[in-house]
């Protein structure tokens, strides 16, 4: 319970190859589409009610081609996915924005808006507000959910910026990604003081990076917020063993959640929370 009210169901988000992990990071990377159908039908046994995808070339390398989206989002529909999928347009730092807005024009449900340029590594993962209004102008005209990706708090003032200019839906759900080398680090302080910034009726998730994904999931459950978790921000199951696939990660968001006395979400569920029409 969150201020005497009733905890909505848990939203888990499995983020399941993301655009920088390889396979020479956990062999058990999927990548190619048959590949990331599967891991998104176990995910979605396993709890999760939204598969955030990134997909690759034949060379493994980060892409943002339509076509390569939708050949992965037709497998996962042919083997009866009915997870929210929701691609990236933020492909990979260094990408242009008619590169990484290629998946919008598929139609997805929902897909990431990222609210902010950031240091990502060694690299700058550029967002700058002109290019955000783009995106938010782009999944508004389609109907398209934008999940508001933060990789610190500067990033909120930019979506609620963009609120402000009426280019975001009604409802407002946030990501707030801690951890990544060079932007906010991943604590529970942090994420509190991020999660006090969002206006009264808006969701958000929590993406923790690397061994920050566990205790960051965990605070989530306890606060009413979702969670995120995958292959894309952590390859481990614990300190030296590599997970075995992302549905191991989101099973054991599932069975924490069930101890700490928080339903999780199905699909429909989840549409329902974040006002998916
Ligand atoms: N790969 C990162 C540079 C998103 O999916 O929108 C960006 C990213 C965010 O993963
Ligand atoms: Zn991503």
């Amino acid at each position: 319970r969150k201020g005497g009210v009733k905890m909505e169901k848990l939203i888990i988000t499995a983020a399941i190859c993301g655009a920088e992990v390889t396979k020479e990071d956990n062999p058990n990377l999927p990548i190619t589409a048959e590949e990331l159908a599967e891991d998104a039908v176990k995910a979605e046994k396993a709890g999760a009610s939204i598969i955030h995808l990134h997909v690759r070339d034949e060379e493994g390398n980060p892409t943002q081609d339509g076509e390569v989206f939708k050949k992965a989002i037709d497998a996962m529909k042919e083997r009866g996915v009915s997870a929210i999928i929701q691609p990236s347009t933020g492909g990979a730092a260094g990408m242009s924005f008619e590169e990484r807005a290629q998946p919008i024009e598929l139609k997805p449900e929902m897909a990431t808006l990222d609210c902010g340029t950031t240091n990502f590594g060694d690299a700058i993962f550029v967002n700058d507000l002109p290019m955000m209004r783009e995106f938010g102008k782009e999944m508004k005209r389609l109907n398209i959910l934008p999940e508001l990706e933060c990789f610190e708090p500067g990033h909120v003032y930019n979506a609620l910026q963009l609120d402000k200019e009426n280019l975001l839906p009604n409802h407002l759900h946030f990501d707030m990604v801690l951890g990544v080398p060079g932007a906010m680090k991943a604590s529970l302080k942090n994420l509190m003081f991020m999660v006090d910034l969002l206006p009264e009726g808006s969701t958000w998730t929590v993406a923790g990076v690397g061994r920050h994904e566990l205790p960051l999931a965990t605070h989530a459950i306890l606060m009413g917020g979702h969670v995120r978790v995958g292959f894309e921000d952590n390859i481990y199951y614990k300190k030296g063993v590599l997970a075995e696939s992302n549905a191991q990660l989101v099973e054991r968001i599932a069975r924490l959640a069930e101890e700490l006395g928080r339903e999780v979400a199905t699909p429909d569920e989840a549409r329902e929370i974040l006002k998916i029409k």
